[in-house]
């Protein structure tokens, strides 16, 4: 049987990220991947252009049709707007028995607002609780608890910080440090130091979208957390050696790395 995985994120039109870059992700691990749209983005390599959100009840009614009837092994969530599509979200989640990735999405590469800025409580007191795994990067980290990242060592206060929030799990994304990208994994007992050397190429869009789906995807088979994530980093890394250029701007990474010849 194939697993069955949902995300419930934006649309990236040009389709390096968001629900484009979550479905590829899933498709190249193998699982069968099913979405609930809640923004819709106008956006290319340059940048997002437009964003607009979807009502509640577009985004619940999704939900509804794809668990109730399919069912789901694992869920992620990414761009979600608004407090009340947070809100939402959560409680539909905190509803499903099927662990949940959160990427609690602030902003894309090119600095454009995918979250507004009166939902960071919800993101906090809300779906923070209700995730298996969060995947915050350093911006993210300071948005959500004040703690700014300048060096390895920080990181560990930083998780400490999201992991106050109540996810089982959090994998602090260090690749905006200088150096390797590390990234730290924890529950708060285990830590689990995940590097990778740093690739010199730009084309980085979707990275973020990309490591959560393919955390979920891995979830989905059966893989317990730091197995689910070290496969996930592993499959990202891949991906972004293989970006490529597209448009005039930052190119997305290629999801379908591992299907080229000799790959
Ligand atoms: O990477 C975060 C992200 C999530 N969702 C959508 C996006 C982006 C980044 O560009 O466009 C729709």
């Amino acid at each position: 049987m194939i697993p069955n995985v949902l995300t419930v994120a934006g649309s990236d039109s040009g389709g390096g990220a968001g629900i484009q870059a979550d479905l590829k992700t899933m498709l190249a691990l193998g699982v069968h991947g099913m979405s609930v749209l809640t923004a819709v983005t106008a956006q290319n390599s340059l940048g997002v252009q437009g964003a607009w959100e979807l009502p509640v009840e577009a985004v619940r009614a999704q939900y509804r049709s794809v668990v109730d009837d399919i069912g789901v092994q694992a869920v992620k969530t990414g761009m979600l707007a608004s407090a009340e599509l947070v809100e939402t979200v959560a409680e539909l989640i905190a509803g499903t028995d099927a662990p949940a990735v959160v990427d609690p999405v602030g902003v894309s590469k090119h600095g454009d607002s995918l979250l507004a800025a009166s939902a960071l409580d919800s993101v906090r007191t809300k779906l923070l609780p209700v995730a298996t795994v969060a995947t915050p990067n350093l911006d993210e980290v300071a948005q959500l608890t004040g703690v700014r990242v300048e060096s390895e060592e920080q990181l560990r206060r930083a998780a400490a910080a999201v992991l106050g929030y109540g996810p089982r799990w959090v994998l602090i994304k260090g690749g905006h440090l200088p150096g390797d990208a590390v990234d730290l994994l924890t529950d708060g007992s285990e830590e689990h130091w995940l590097r990778a050397p740093r690739h010199d190429n730009r084309h980085t869009h979707g990275t973020g979208c990309t490591l959560a789906s393919a955390i979920v995807s891995q979830l989905a088979k059966g893989d317990s957390v730091p197995e689910a994530v070290a496969a996930a980093k592993s499959y990202v890394t891949g991906a972004i050696a293989a970006g490529f250029a597209l448009g005039g701007g930052i190119g997305p990474v290629d999801h379908g790395w591992r299907f080229r010849a000799g790959s």
